[in-house]
């Protein structure tokens, strides 16, 4: 029977358990809770994650939250992205670490891309003291992934996984931190394979599972959930629109905040 995963695509803890769903093959049905019309604060979705966030999964009579206890469920049943031994222990080591260390990277996309999407500006201070922290641990992620094609070793696996969506947005979203890994060979080789995995590949282009067809097909639009894609576009068009009304009327910018109710200062994951 096929799992139920909650979320919404562009959704960085969503992915997490997405990239997983589709490395495994596991069957899945896909429901769209927007953030936007604030459907993770209803209580609907309260009955599945208690703190109205998302992502939610439910199989059979079992329904989980926090994405990274969802994707050891999903790999501890199919394929071998969690390995046991020796290196599910380093997995954990990594998915911990990135928890403790790597969520400066979270603080960046939250601070330079999906804040202003939510209409709060950008703190510039702020931004330089990730940087600066960002600074300070990219260097130790280096010195491992010299040693260790991937963060457990020589096979690609959850912990991996753990760091993929928030690196995806800061290289390709955020304006001053695209560039972060070039002083690094091993952490661009590591992006460089981990982001070129045909699973993680579809998860990035928002699109709905095809199994195999989707390696031989073009992408379509049509391929996107219509309700998603309705929000997405919706995100994207509030998001330009704050922009263009930035200088002008400001109250504007504050439009896309007041949508998510109780989330004034939304939160983009821990
Ligand atoms: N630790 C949680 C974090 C979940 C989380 O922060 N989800 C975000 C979306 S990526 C959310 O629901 N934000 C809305 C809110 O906190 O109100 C996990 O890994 O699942």
């Amino acid at each position: 029977m096929a799992v139920q995963l909650y979320g919404m695509r562009m959704s960085t803890c969503a992915r997490r358990c997405l990239i997983v769903l589709e490395e495994t093959g596991t069957a899945y049905d896909f429901h769209l809770v927007n953030l936007m019309k604030g459907e993770h604060k209803q209580p609907e979705h309260l009955a599945k994650n208690p703190f109205g966030q998302i992502p939610a999964l439910v199989d059979g009579d079992l329904t989980l939250f926090e994405s990274r206890a969802i994707i050891r469920h999903i790999a501890g049943k199919k394929g071998d992205l969690y390995p046991e031994g020796k290196t599910r222990s380093l997995a954990e080591v990594w998915i911990n670490a990135e928890q403790a260390h790597w969520n400066v990277v979270d603080q960046i996309v939250g601070t330079v891309y999906f804040g202003p999407m939510m209409g709060k500006p950008v703190d510039q201070s702020k931004v330089e003291e990730l940087r600066t922290k960002l600074n300070e641990v990219l260097p130790i992620f280096e010195k491992h992934l010299a040693a260790n094609k991937y963060f457990a070793g020589d096979s690609f696996t959850l912990a991996d996984v753990c760091y993929i969506p928030y690196t995806q947005y800061m290289l390709n979203n955020c304006e001053g931190f695209k560039n972060a890994f070039d002083a690094y060979p091993h952490l661009t080789a590591w992006w460089k394979s981990v982001s070129g995995r045909p699973a993680v590949a579809k998860v990035f282009s928002n699109r709905k599972s095809w199994p195999i067809l989707v390696l031989l097909l073009p992408l379509r639009d049509e391929d996107l959930d219509e309700d998603e894609a309705e929000a997405e576009e919706e995100t994207e068009r509030e998001a330009v629109e704050a922009e263009e009304t930035e200088v002008h009327d400001p109250p504007e910018r504050t439009r896309m905040a007041r949508m998510v109710p109780g989330s004034q200062s939304p939160s983009w994951d821990v």
